[in-house]
C-alpha cells in the first residue's frame, strides 16, 4: 500500500507491460487494470520520491468543485496544466491570425524556433484570458469537463443535476448507502470534451466513523499524471470527510488501461532509484465546514520533504 503500491506499479509496467501505441503518436508500455491503496490515516499521500506540486493540485480541485469551467479561474492562480486545451481551440479558430499552430504538442518539443513562437502565442493567450471577458468566455471556456458534470449536469428534460451536493447530503443523511457516486462520464456530452474524463467515477463509502473513497480511472500516465490524481482525490476525501464530521478512511485508486510513455521510461528509473521518505500531513482551516466554502490558502501541506522533481514531456 502507499507510495510503495505506487513504485511497484511502475516495476510492473516496465517489467511486463504490453507494448501499445496510442492517440497521441508516442507509444506506451501498458497493463489493463489494476488497483492501489491509501490508508489517509497514515498522512497526506503526496509522494515523496519526486516532488509533486500540492499548490496545482488544490487549485485544479478547488476550481471543479466550484464548477468553475473556465482557465481564467486557474491562471489567476497561476495553474496551467489545462492551457493546452483551451489554446488549442483558439488556435483553431477563424479568429485567430497569429503563426500557425498545427500540432503545437510534438513540435514544441522537437523544433526550437517553433517552440519560441509558441511560448510567445501561448503568452498572448494567458493575457487575452485574464484582461479580456468575452474573450475568456468564449476562448478560456472548456466546456463539459469535471466541473461541469460533477456540479452542473444537464439532463435531457433540461433538469441540473448537482452531483457532489447530492453525494454530501447522502453520505451525512444515509451513511450506509451503497449509492455514494459522483459520474464525471456523460456519454451525450462526450463529444463536446476536450478530453474525455480520465477519472471516469468515484465512489464514496463510510464505516467506523470513517470516509473512504474509490476512483475508476479509465485511463492513467502513470508517471505524470498519477501522482496528481492520488493528491487531489486524496484532498477531496479529506474536505468531504471535514464537512460530513467523519475521520478519513482510504483511497482505493482502480484503474483501466495504465500505462507509461515510452518517452518517460528514463525518468521512471531514476525514481525507482530513490527512497521513500515520511508522508507528509495535511492541515485544513478548521474554520470553513463547507466545501464550497474553501479557498486555496485553507490548507497547508507540513512535513513535506520530497525528492527533486523529474521533468518530463506531456503527451497532448
Ligand atoms: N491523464 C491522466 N490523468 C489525468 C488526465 C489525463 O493520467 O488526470 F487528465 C492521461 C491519461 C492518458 C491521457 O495518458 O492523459 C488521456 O488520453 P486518452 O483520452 O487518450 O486516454
Amino acid at each position: 500500500t502507499g507510495e510503495q503500491a505506487y513504485l511497484d506499479l511502475c516495476k510492473y509496467i516496465l517489467d511486463s507491460g504490453t507494448k501499445k501505441e496510442d492517440r497521441t503518436g508516442t507509444g506506451t508500455y501498458s497493463i489493463f487494470g489494476h488497483q492501489m491503496r491509501f490508508d489517509l490515516q497514515q498522512g497526506f499521500p503526496l509522494l515523496t520520491t519526486k516532488k509533486v506540486p500540492f499548490r496545482l493540485v488544490a487549485s485544479e480541485l478547488l476550481w471543479f468543485i466550484k464548477g468553475n469551467t473556465n482557465i481564467r479561474y486557474l491562471l489567476a492562480n497561476n495553474n496551467n496544466i489545462w492551457n493546452e486545451w483551451a489554446f488549442k481551440k483558439w488556435v483553431e479558430s477563424s479568429e485567430y491570425s497569429g503563426p500557425d499552430m498545427t500540432d503545437f504538442g510534438n513540435r514544441s518539443l522537437q523544433d526550437e524556433s517553433f517552440k519560441k513562437d509558441y511560448d510567445e502565442q501561448m503568452e498572448i493567450f494567458k493575457q487575452k484570458v485574464l484582461e479580456d471577458d468575452s474573450f475568456a468566455k468564449k476562448y478560456g471556456d472548456l466546456g463539459s469537463v469535471y466541473g461541469k458534470q460533477w456540479r452542473d449536469w444537464k439532463t435531457s428534460q433540461n433538469v441540473t443535476i448537482d452531483q457532489l451536493k447530492d453525494v454530501i447530503k447522502s453520505i451525512r443523511t444515509n451513511p450506509d448507502s451503497r449509492r455514494h457516486i459522483v459520474s464525471a462520464w456523460n456519454p451525450e456530452d462526450i463529444p463536446n470534451m476536450a478530453l474525455p474524463p480520465c477519472h471516469t467515477l468515484y465512489q464514496f463509502y463510510v464505516a467506523d466513523g470513517k470516509l473512504s473513497c474509490q476512483l475508476y480511472q479509465r485511463s492513467a500516465d502513470v508517471f505524470l499524471g498519477v501522482p496528481f490524481n492520488i493528491a487531489s482525490y486524496a484532498l477531496l476525501t479529506y474536505l468531504i470527510a471535514h464537512e460530513c464530521g467523519l475521520e478519513v478512511g482510504e483511497f482505493v485508486h482502480t484503474f483501466g488501461d495504465t500505462h507509461i510513455y515510452a518517452n518517460h521510461i528514463e525518468q521512471v528509473k531514476i525514481q525507482l532509484e530513490r527512497d521513500i521518505r515520511p508522508m507528509p500531513k495535511l492541515k485544513i482551516n478548521k474554520e470553513k465546514d463547507s466545501i464550497f466554502d474553501f479557498e486555496l490558502n485553507d490548507f497547508e501541506i507540513i512535513g513535506y520533504n520530497p525528492h527533486p522533481t523529474i521533468k518530463a514531456p506531456i503527451a497532448v
